[in-house]
């Protein structure tokens, strides 16, 4: 499959599993047939802020690749919240704007929240797929480099950066695999998880790949990592939907199946499964029904250029 597909498939992916999951986010346990009600319905399906920042942050790369000027991403991210402040964010990103129009830097504000420790939550990983397009990201080093410097902008917990490098280094391998099985996928997962330091998301991700060697359905690795809204818990819950799939409608509807944050989850589950899988089996119907299509395939196309 060209890469130019795959590129695609990350971008809709990532829409698509926060659209689908947008409804449920916060229910203990989502039933496959509501969510099955959902993809069969008709009608506009709207993302929300995961998108929406993963939006902002492709625009940034294709403009600086490098990532080189961190405030300036952040800048865009403030004006994109203050545009549509309605699309479901956390509490600490719109903290952080607000600590920058008092002079403050992103970084050093981004640090201050929660006490002084920075926010732990996924919003750092949500939107970190469109780094995982850029040719230079075929190099795992970049790929996590890149993606740590646009979560502090928001989010300096090593959980959260960590989560962000996970969703980027597995988007990144699979985008340039030329044809993939499940045990490719496994493969990129393990070296991913390999490179990571020691820490909480580390430590989930070995336990989702064991649970899933040893038989175990998507659903127990999740629940065994939480599905709530922190990097640690829903980045290997992500990880976890993937490993149990073989496409992305698939992936992303267990993925909802979890609960807990079901955006986010099926989101990054969503961009990982469709760098794996493209959309050749996403019925054109539902692609159809996503807020912004044509601007996601466009900047997709563009991001696997750079
Ligand atoms: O991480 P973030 O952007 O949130 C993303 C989530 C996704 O589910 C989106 O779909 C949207 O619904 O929000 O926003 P943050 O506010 O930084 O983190 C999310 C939440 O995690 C916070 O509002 C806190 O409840 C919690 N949290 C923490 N709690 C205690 N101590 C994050 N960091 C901490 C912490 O250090
Ligand atoms: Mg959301
Ligand atoms: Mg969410």
């Amino acid at each position: 499959m060209p890469r130019r597909e795959r590129a695609r498939g990350v971008l809709l992916g990532l829409a698509l599993g926060d659209a689908l999951g947008a409804p449920f986010e916060g229910r203990s346990r989502v039933a496959r047939g509501q969510v099955e009600a959902w993809r069969d319905a008709r009608g506009l399906m709207r993302w929300t802020d995961d998108t929406h920042m993963a939006l902002t942050l492709s625009r940034r790369l294709l403009v600086d690749p490098d990532l080189a000027d961190p405030d300036a991403l952040g800048a865009a991210f403030a004006r994109a919240y203050t545009n549509e402040p309605w699309r479901g964010y956390g509490s600490g990103p719109p903290q952080v704007f607000a600590l920058v129009e008092e002079g403050l830097g992103f970084e050093e504000a981004a640090g201050s929240l929660f006490g002084g420790s920075g926010s732990f939550g996924n919003g750092a990983a949500m939107r970190v797929a469109p780094v995982g397009l850029l040719s230079a990201a075929s190099d795992p080093v970049v790929a996590a480099r890149l993606a740590a410097i646009q979560a502090r902008v928001t989010h300096t917990h090593a959980d959260a950066v960590d989560g962000a490098t996970v969703i980027a280094q597995v988007v990144a391998g699979l985008t340039v695999t030329d044809r993939v099985g499940g045990d490719e996928v496994q493969q990129v997962v393990r070296a991913t998880t390999e490179r990571l330091p020691v820490g909480a998301v580390r430590e989930r991700l070995v336990e989702v790949m064991n649970v899933v060697a040893s038989g175990g359905v998507p659903q127990e690795a999740a629940a065994r990592c939480g599905t709530g809204v922190a990097a640690a818990a829903s980045v290997p819950a992500a990880v976890a939907a993937l490993l149990g799939g073989r496409d992305p409608l698939e992936v992303v509807t267990a993925a909802i199946g979890f609960g807990g944050d079901t955006d986010t989850i099926a989101a990054m589950a969503g961009a990982m499964a469709g760098a794996a899988w493209g959309l050749e089996r996403v019925p054109a119907g539902l692609l159809d029904r996503l807020e912004a299509r044509g601007e996601l395939e466009e900047l997709a196309v563009a991001l696997s250029s750079t």
